[in-house]
């Protein structure tokens, strides 16, 4: 997969070759580009920002430096429907070519069933705005050209996009096979089966007085199953009742 970030802020992406996605990149399972949106602006004060039109407060970011630099990756796509001479700007395929993220809290919520669905995809685009957001006219071309979509991390405000795409980087990049090291871990845990996990102990059997449920030193491995699903279901009901299936 190839990741592409537009932000004012890419030092703040660093932390991506240290993480686990970090050795997916040396092994080129993802590919990653972090842009400086000021290297597509051309005053001298390298601005991306300016007061809105019909007044408030805040700054909006302009839309220059955005259609640069995102023309400048989509011309690099491997997609030869977006990098063809001939056809670039010209609308693509629904379903083809790279999708364009913004983080926004007006964004369809980001989910664990999101995450699977964009790691099956060949190029994601994230696009980090700041100040009070992008000006609208860059989702609405971007939206006659291909596949946009606006993602809210959840219902909190953050200052900008960084923290909701390294989140999103994060929960996506792990779902690339070859990415975590037991595929098993990945079926078995929180929400891929629509349950939170069990809780997980280690040795020793005894600490500061609290003991490992006895089960999980029985040997039996039926009975382990039975236990570690009962409580699957216990702490869903108790902090998540609204991930259970309906009973009418
Ligand atoms: C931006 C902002 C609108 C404050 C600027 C760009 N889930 C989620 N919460 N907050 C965001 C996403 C987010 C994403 C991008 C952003 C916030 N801001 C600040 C924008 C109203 C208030």
């Amino acid at each position: 997969m190839r990741i592409d970030i537009v932000t004012i802020f890419p030092e703040f992406f660093d932390v991506l070759d240290l993480s686990l996605l970090g050795k997916a990149r040396q092994s080129g399972l993802i590919e990653l580009g972090v842009h400086n949106l000021r290297d597509h602006t051309h005053d001298r004060h390298h601005s991306v920002d300016d007061t809105p039109y019909g007044g408030g407060a805040g700054m909006v970011m302009k839309p220059e430096p955005w259609g640069a630099s995102l023309d400048a990756i989509l011309g690099t796509d491997p997609d030869p429907a977006t990098t063809d001479p001939a056809t670039t700007g010209m609308p693509i395929a629904a379903d083809d070519g790279p999708i364009l993220i913004f983080p926004s809290p007006a964004g369809d919520q980001f989910t664990q069933a999101m995450a699977r669905e964009l790691s099956l995809e060949q190029h994601l685009i994230f696009g980090c705005g700041r100040y009070e957001g992008i000006d609208q006219r860059v989702v609405d071309h971007y939206s006659q050209r291909g596949r946009v979509r606006l993602v809210s991390l959840g219902d909190y405000v953050l200052n900008g996009g960084e923290v909701a795409v390294m989140a999103m980087i994060e929960a996506i990049g792990r779902l690339i096979p070859g990415v975590v090291g037991n595929p098993l871990s990945l079926v078995e845990e929180s929400h891929e089966d629509g349950l939170l996990e069990y809780p997980s102990y280690t040795k020793p059997a005894s600490w500061r007085g609290l003991d490992v449920p006895p089960v999980l030193l029985s040997g039996n491995h039926g009975a382990i199953s039975i236990w570690r699903r009962q409580q699957q279901i216990e702490r869903t009901e108790r902090v998540r009742p609204d991930l259970l299936p309906r009973t009418i």
